[in-house]
């Protein structure tokens, strides 16, 4: 299916310590969306900095690259119809306090320093993101017997 993409989602380090990963990786299986990579990993300062390359210079990157590599994350590569879209409407808006209920960041977040979660924003930072995370081979295409229950 032409509409099928891959996007890289990271459990952050708050996720994490607030044993969290496990009700968030719930929320994206149980919209149908597919797991075909995930991984406990501590960012280092070179990894955090390539990741959010689009908010050098910014007020709150120094804070950002701290929070990111202060413990480990689960990376995740998740598929599915729309995946990109999908699990950024998941997530919720950026800051929690506006994010809607449902969501993780609105169900789960206070504070925008604390989010949560990241999902890659289009399918070229999804493409470059989930390069920084999988080496070949870390991403697996797996069938699934239920696909069909979920996507026409
Ligand atoms: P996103 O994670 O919803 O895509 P971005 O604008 O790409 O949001 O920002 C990346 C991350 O930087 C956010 O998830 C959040 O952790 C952090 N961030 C963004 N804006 C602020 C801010 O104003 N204060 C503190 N942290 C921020
Ligand atoms: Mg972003």
């Amino acid at each position: 299916m032409a509409d099928v993409q891959t996007t890289l989602v990271l459990i952050k380090p708050d996720g994490v310590q607030r044993s969290l990963a496990g009700e968030i990786i719930t929320r994206l299986e149980r919209r149908g969306l597919k797991l075909v990579g995930m991984k406990l990993i501590q960012i280092d300062e070179a990894l955090a900095n390539r990741h959010y390359e689009a908010h050098v210079g910014k007020p709150f990157f120094p804070g950002l690259v701290q929070f990111i590599t202060s413990s480990p994350v689960v990376a995740l590569a998740v598929q599915g119809k729309n995946s990109i879209e999908v699990v950024r409407q998941t997530m919720g808006a950026t800051d929690p306090k506006s994010a809607d209920s449902g969501t993780v960041r609105g169900d789960l977040g206070l504070d925008i320093g604390r989010n949560l979660v990241h999902g890659s924003d289009s399918p070229e930072a999804a493409a470059h993101e989930l390069s920084l995370f999988f080496g070949s081979g870390e991403i697996i295409d797996w069938e699934r017997s239920i696909d069909g229950w979920i996507t026409e």
